[in-house]
């Protein structure tokens, strides 16, 4: 197996969150091989940094020239470098392989610890930002590279543009630092400005999400993405990472690099986020409580639409599905609009006649299902597949609207049992993901014989 190297010249945290233990973590992430110089060691910890070690310059240009001798180096990253000693170096090795590396101007650590000393901003600007490809920066860093205070949105276009005159080819400044419960990050390629917004996770410190972040958007230009496509999906997935972040020791929270993360979609509305996650929560939520019988030999969808949708594009759902691995749900791939035909063109068809009834997932058929969504209350409607004119467009939109025309609304559950080589199914409805996984719930436990639940309240 051919794999892509992305190399990270950066210090080591002994944390395991941030520097080149996330560098690694995040090329990992994205199946390429990371190879790595170490600049400095820090003994530190979720709380605080305790000492910085500067490696000795020679054993760092060993690092270097070993790597550069044997691998074939696709995209290279600068993290913590600590002193202008450092950056002279880099800087002059990196010239000698006519390499532009991504540089992350590591300054402080997220503990409010210093990582560089009083030479380093000058130095970077000097010898090693008019030979980047890219500068991502905070925006206290960027304070510093642009030598300006930065307060407003204006100003952050001001500090881009000045940044960018120090030589990078883009200038990709982090608006975490900003108040607001949205986190907007500028890209500047020297013609225009491209915005990647996504919510803000709140009571997060966060630590490594600059490194993680710097080392995606190197792994993927590894990976011959375009640096603006780098920057869009490296900023969704370090979001995830946090999303899914952890508290290892007393302090900082660090982010979870695990590979079974579901990466939000990028939006041009915030809508479009909110509908992605509520989706996702209750698909997790889902997996853990459904018993494996009530899933479909085909597998099941779960979708969400977006309010006014109107073609599948505007319905999100798993690209891929839930299945039954080893007796329990599994969720086999990832949510993304346009994703599913079947399920979204249920929900299209009942937001014609309803358009608060959003969300729906397809369970497997079983009459004694059908008999429990009866006793508990569910409003039920049904198709044939043998009424189902040659002139229908698709034989879900006509079985849907043909079960809530005979029903005269939009019922809990739709219901069709099957004909040859196609699988009977029962679709659950509801307004949105937590509405119709209540609904599942409600089935679910209607489904545990009496006796069981007594023995479970009794355990
Ligand atoms: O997040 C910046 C950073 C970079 N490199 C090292 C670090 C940190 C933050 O703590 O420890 C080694």
């Amino acid at each position: 197996m051919e794999k892509k190297v992305a190399l990270s010249i950066a210090g080591s945290d002994s944390c395991g969150g941030a520097g080149i233990q996330a560098d690694l973590k995040s090329f990992s992430y994205l199946g390429v091989h990371g190879v790595t110089v170490i600049s400095c060691v820090t003994a530190q910890n979720t709380q605080q940094v305790r000492t910085i070690y500067k490696v000795p310059v020679d054993v760092i240009e060993n690092q270097i020239e070993s790597l550069f001798d044997d691998f074939s180096i696709a995209a290279v990253k600068i993290g913590m470098l600590y002193d202008e000693e450092i950056v002279k170096l880099a800087s002059r090795k990196l010239k000698a392989r006519n390499r532009k590396p991504i540089v992350d101007p590591v300054m402080v650590a997220t503990s409010g610890d210093a990582l560089s000393n009083n030479t380093f901003a000058a130095s970077l600007k000097q010898y090693l930002l008019p030979q980047a490809l890219m500068v991502t920066a905070n925006i206290p860093e960027a304070c510093t590279l642009a030598d300006m205070p930065i307060t407003q949105q204006k100003d952050i276009e001001k500090a881009a543009k000045k940044i960018f005159a120090l030589g990078p080819e883009f200038v990709l400044l982090k608006g975490g630092h900003f108040p607001g419960d949205m986190v907007t990050d500028l890209l500047y390629d020297g013609k225009q400005f491209h915005r990647f917004v996504l919510p803000r996770i709140p009571q997060r410190k966060a630590h490594g999400s600059g490194c993680t972040l710097s080392a995606l958007i190197t792994g993927l230009l590894a990976l011959e993405e375009s640096p603006v496509a780098a920057v869009e999906k490296a900023k969704s997935i370090t979001w995830s990472m946090i999303n899914e972040g952890y508290f290892p020791g007393k302090g900082a929270d660090v982010l979870n690099h695990s590979s079974t993360i579901q990466v939000p979609p990028l939006v041009t509305y915030p809508e479009q986020f909110e509908v992605w996650l509520q989706l996702k929560n209750a698909i997790e939520a889902l997996v853990c409580l459904l018993p494996p019988q009530f899933i479909p030999e085909v597998g099941m969808n779960f979708t969400y639409a977006l309010p006014d949708a109107k073609t599948r594009n505007d319905v999100c759902a798993i690209q891929g599905r839930i299945t039954r691995h080893k007796e329990h749900p599994a969720l086999c791939g990832t949510l993304a609009y346009g994703a599913s035909k079947h399920v979204a063109a249920i929900v299209l068809a009942a937001m014609s006649f309803d358009p608060s009834m959003r969300s729906a997932l397809n369970i497997r058929y079983a009459q004694k299902t059908l008999r429990l969504c009866t006793s508990i209350g569910f409003t039920t409607g049904s198709f044939d597949r043998k009424d189902e004119p040659s002139t229908a467009p698709s034989t879900m939109e006509w079985g849907t609207k043909h079960a809530i025309t005979m029903l005269r609304r939009v019922p809990d559950i739709i219901y069709d049992t099957g004909s040859v080589g196609k699988e009977p199914m029962i679709r659950v409805l509801g307004k949105n993901p937590q509405d119709v996984l209540f609904k599942i719930k409600t089935l679910v436990n209607a489904s545990i014989p009496y006796d069981t639940k007594l023995r479970n309240v009794y355990k």
